[in-house]
């Protein structure tokens, strides 16, 4: 985190008049004593900045101001310094006490508005007063997030999260790239695309399209074969492929004809990394290993209709996660934008790879996920869990590797299952 410079962080500025609770509220979404709170008004005279890594968005910086109304020849000087900071941020937090809403608020909106940068609204201090009602509504049809807090006491910070995620510009969601930072340009990737019944006809599957893509972008080359030439296909090449990606399915015939000196991983795990939080997933496909029978576990895919191979998420998943446990499971499954509302029921979440989505709402599912404390995984990273074969596909990923191991290194080595279809 230390290491992303400055220009790549979203820079989150908290706006507003002076003792409305700016400084707490950036203490509690932190949840870091970072700015001195007093109920002296004026007490935040500079900007204070904390950098700190917002899951999942990734590095941000938030700026706490002085108030904005401050008064007197000094005060003019912090009203000055403070709007400066206008031209600095990519994202605002407007706060109001609850039942101070006024002039001074429409300006600053209006003034954020003409720089064209996203605000969100909180009113704190909701334990004392309601929010004006008339308000609320007028900032629903302009469509600023307005979120309530009682910022001392640390409440209404998963919402405020899951606001600014919505809110975000594009460009700070912007996903990890999907396989170039993996290769040096100019050598050669191997991709293994089983072409079964389930392979839909005449072309190739969006993930494995976006992938070849990303190589030619890089610079280097892929072959891609099919699982049944793989071995054939190696051991024509003069010298040993940069990468392997194989489609999940074939997991475990291709990593026994990968030699294990070449980095292996799947389809699935790249676009977990790009559309979602590799980390996050790790951490999820642990959680494989601590179900018991009768778990609940909530299955989603993003589409109404996968076109993908169809029964990975209906059929498949369900039976290996049901081997791996030595049990029946509680599972639910949910197609398209049919997201529970409570999630806290489930002992685990196992989504599609989302190919079809962009970085955005996955990250909202994830976010949802984490407020609620049930972990997520994905397909990819189930399948390779249950195989026995995570920590291998993990390795081109320096840091969810380092992940997994703080996580307890659970790697289920021992519990690899073995029906596992098509290789
Ligand atoms: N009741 C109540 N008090 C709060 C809440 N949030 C903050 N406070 C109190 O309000 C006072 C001001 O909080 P600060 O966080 O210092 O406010 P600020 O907007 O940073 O103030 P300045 O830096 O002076 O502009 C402190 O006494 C806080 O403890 C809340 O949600 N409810
Ligand atoms: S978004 Fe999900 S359900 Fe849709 S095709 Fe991609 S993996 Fe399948
Ligand atoms: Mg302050």
């Amino acid at each position: 985190m230390k290491n992303t410079p400055k220009g790549l962080r979203l820079h989150i500025g908290l706006f507003g008049r002076r003792n409305v609770g700016k400084s707490s509220v950036l203490n509690a979404l932190t949840r870091q004593d970072v700015s001195i709170v007093s109920p002296v008004p004026g007490t935040t005279t500079d900007p204070v900045e904390k950098p700190m890594e917002l899951l999942p968005i990734g590095p941000v910086l938030f700026i706490d101001t002085a108030g904005l109304d401050d008064i007197g020849a000094l005060g003019e000087q912090r009203v000055a310094r403070t709007r400066a900071i206008f031209d600095r941020v990519d994202m605002g937090i407007l706060v109001s006490a609850a039942d101070d809403w006024g002039d001074f608020e429409e300006t600053i909106l209006r003034e954020m508005h003409g720089r064209k940068i996203p605000v969100i609204v909180v009113f704190n201090k909701t334990d004392l007063a309601a929010p004006p009602a008339d308000v609320e509504v007028r900032l629903a049809a302009t469509d600023i997030p307005v979120v309530h807090t009682v910022a001392s006491r640390g409440t209404g910070m998963h919402n405020l999260r899951e606001a600014l995620i919505r809110r975000a510009p594009e460009e700070f969601l912007r996903a990890p790239p999907l396989v170039g930072d993996l290769i040096p340009p100019g050598e050669l990737v191997v991709l293994v695309v089983p072409i079964d019944l389930e392979a839909p006809k005449g072309r190739l599957i969006l993930p494995q399209v976006q992938v070849i893509r990303d190589i030619l972008d890089s610079d280097a080359y892929c072959l891609v074969v099919k699982e049944r030439e793989l071995r054939e296909a190696l051991g024509r090449l003069t010298r040993p492929p940069a990468l392997v990606v194989t489609d999940s399915q074939a997991f475990l015939k291709v990593e026994a004809d990968t030699p294990r000196a070449v980095p292996l991983t799947s389809f699935s795990i790249l676009m977990a990394r790009a559309r979602g939080d590799l980390n996050e997933f790790v951490r999820g496909a642990q959680a494989i290993s601590r179900l018991k029978p009768d778990d609940p576990v909530l299955i989603a895919e993003a589409c109404a209709h996968h076109p993908m191979a169809d029964d990975i998420g209906r059929v498949k998943i369900p039976r290996w996660l049901r081997q791996f446990v030595g049990g029946d499971l509680r599972i639910t499954q949910v197609q398209g934008h049919d997201f529970p509302e409570d999630l806290s029921s489930f002992k685990l979440v196992i989504h599609c790879g989302a190919c079809m989505w962009n970085r955005r709402e996955m990250l909202s599912r994830i976010l949802r996920c984490r407020q609620a404390g049930v972990p997520i995984t994905n397909y990819g990273m189930a399948i390779a869990c249950s195989l026995g074969i995570l920590e291998r596909a993990l390795q081109p990923f320096p840091a969810a590797t380092l992940a997994a191991a703080a996580a307890g290194g659970e790697t289920h080595g021992s519990r690899r299952l073995s029906d596992l279809g098509h290789g």
